[in-house]
């Protein structure tokens, strides 16, 4: 595997460099063949994760940001974990369950020795979350094949989940609708959400991949978790799975520090991680025009696929 490194210069990725305050740069790189967009220091990086050592008893979880990830991890968590509610409560999720990458591409930490080696020195089983496309992800992730979760929620959540989030975490100065655009044409961090979703969604048969949706999860998250368990080799009593879907319930994430947090936007506005977490959020949120332009580009990403997840 090569990978093709190019400054990205377009600009709708430089009207992101001017309004968020952070994650954004000259310089940030669109990394081929997927096109994922990441800061300019995931260079020195990128051959590393992709010899990254992977043990067959590690858990990850993947998806393109704002799928979900957060609650998945948290489900997982305690599936393997025989469901300690209170370790879960008491340590960050970031301790318990850390992000990957995130030294490497986003943010620049220059008091961590060696960004990877706090990941690969994790007490086994580790648990790992990445939000890197199959391209970028170690190669032992498909030869010592550890269980995979890889979740998806439908794009146009996504996008607007992704832009509260650049307010959350970035200050991001722009408007929904500018931001909307960006995403479609692939120029915000992580680049092109089909490519993502739709690389993963080729090795759905693969023994130890499991893919989950959003939509599935607010549905019916019991049998999203026997289903989960299931993969994992874990068995919960209906008690076990009563009580994981109640803690994993959309009040109690968002009463819960572990995973939530909030901050204050630009314009003063309070906004909080675990922000509103509904299913069709759009004809709230964008112009009848532009939904119905992200509808004609899904399904031009579609066209020839037999893609049947979140829409
Ligand atoms: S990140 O930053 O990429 O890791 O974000 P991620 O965790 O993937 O996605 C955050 C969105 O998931 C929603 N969420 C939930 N929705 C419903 N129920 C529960 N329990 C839950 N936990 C997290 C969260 O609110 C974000 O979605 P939005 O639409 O912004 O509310």
């Amino acid at each position: 595997m090569t990978f093709h490194f190019e400054t990205v210069k377009d600009v709708n990725f430089y009207h992101l460099v001017e309004n968020c305050d952070s994650c954004y740069e000259k310089g940030s790189v669109r990394v081929y063949p997927s096109g994922c967009i990441l800061q300019k220091h995931f260079k020195q990086y990128a051959m590393e994760i992709k010899n990254f050592k992977v043990y067959s008893d590690d858990i990850w979880v993947i998806s393109y940001p704002k799928s979900g990830t957060t609650w998945t991890q948290e489900m997982v968590w305690l599936i393997e974990n025989n469901l300690d509610f209170v370790t879960a409560r008491r340590t960050l999720q970031r301790d318990r369950f850390p992000f990957f990458e995130v030294k490497c591409a986003l943010l620049r930490d220059q008091k961590t020795l060696h960004p990877l080696q706090m990941i690969d020195c994790l007490k086994r089983p580790r648990f790992i979350k990445s939000h890197l496309p199959v391209d970028l992800l170690p190669a032992q992730l498909w030869t010592v094949k550890p269980k995979i979760i890889y979740v998806v929620r439908n794009p146009k959540d996504v996008a607007i989940s992704y832009y509260y989030h650049h307010r959350l975490m970035h200050g991001y100065r722009g408007n929904i609708n500018t931001f909307v655009e960006i995403f479609l044409s692939g120029n915000v961090a992580y680049g092109p959400y089909w490519r993502h979703v739709l690389d993963f969604w080729k090795l759905r048969d693969e023994p130890n991949v499991l893919i989950n949706s959003f939509e599935d999860m607010k549905k019916d998250i019991c049998s999203v978790i026997n289903k989960t368990s299931r993969f994992l080799g874990r068995t919960l009593n209906e008690d076990q799975v009563t009580a994981l879907a109640q803690y994993l319930s959309f009040e109690s994430m968002k009463n819960n520090s572990s995973v939530n947090f909030h901050n204050t936007g630009p314009d003063n506005e309070v906004i909080d991680f675990i922000r509103k977490g509904e299913v069709g959020q759009a004809p709230d949120e964008l112009e009848p025009d532009l939904i119905e332009r992200f509808d004609a580009w899904s399904s031009r990403h579609l066209r020839d696929t037999d893609y049947h997840g979140s829409l």
